[in-house]
């Protein structure tokens, strides 16, 4: 199928799947639950959406463009559930087209964080767990291309969630240690 993206906006043509993460499908992600709560008794906002071609199957390559929404829960970023690969041994791209992010990316106990910014390649290497964390004040929006038989598993990451977890302070972000993470 033909498909083109802006990259301006980050608006993908022909989209096949469209996924919407409000604030209630959020729950257990974020360290601040009370203010969870509050958030989605207060209108359930969108938190992030993602608009995906998917072609399944091995050897097949799928994309999907990520829109972050501006916010934070708490003192804790926007950010995606973030996820292993179903098959662990599947990597990812990243590409940023607009907004200011990062990307934790963790194995076992070891943790890398990247930028996702406008023209930056970010490369997923099999196995790493992934999540990416809009810490601006406009929507982060990026482009993610990755096998088609990788899969999403959500469940060691809504169990444990991440090593560290990305927090606002004086009006930029820091890195602190998930007080919840176990090994
Ligand atoms: C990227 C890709 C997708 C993923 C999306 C949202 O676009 O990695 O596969 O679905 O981000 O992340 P998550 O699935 O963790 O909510
Ligand atoms: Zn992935």
């Amino acid at each position: 199928m033909k498909n083109s993206i802006d990259f301006q906006t980050g608006l993908l043509e022909n989209y096949l799947e469209k996924t919407v993460r409000k604030a209630s499908d959020m729950r257990g992600f974020f360290q601040d639950e009370k203010a969870l709560e509050e958030m989605i008794s207060q209108g359930d906002p969108t938190i992030y959406e993602v608009y995906a071609v998917p072609n399944n199957g091995e050897g097949e390559i799928s994309y999907a463009v990520t829109v972050i929404h501006p916010g934070k829960v708490g003192k804790e970023f926007f950010m995606t559930k973030g996820h292993y690969h179903e098959i662990r041994n599947r990597g990812e791209l990243y590409i940023g087209i607009r907004g200011k992010g990062l990307i934790l990316m963790q194995k076992w106990a070891e943790m890398k964080i990247e930028n996702i910014e406008r023209g930056n390649i970010v490369y997923v290497p099999p196995c790493w767990a992934h999540r990416s964390v809009n810490v601006g004040s406009e929507d982060l929006v990026f482009l993610a291309i990755y096998p088609g038989d990788a899969g999403h598993d959500y469940g060691s990451i809504a169990e444990k969630g991440f090593a560290k977890i990305v927090v606002e302070e004086d009006g930029g972000y820091k890195i602190i240690d998930n007080p919840k993470y176990h090994e």
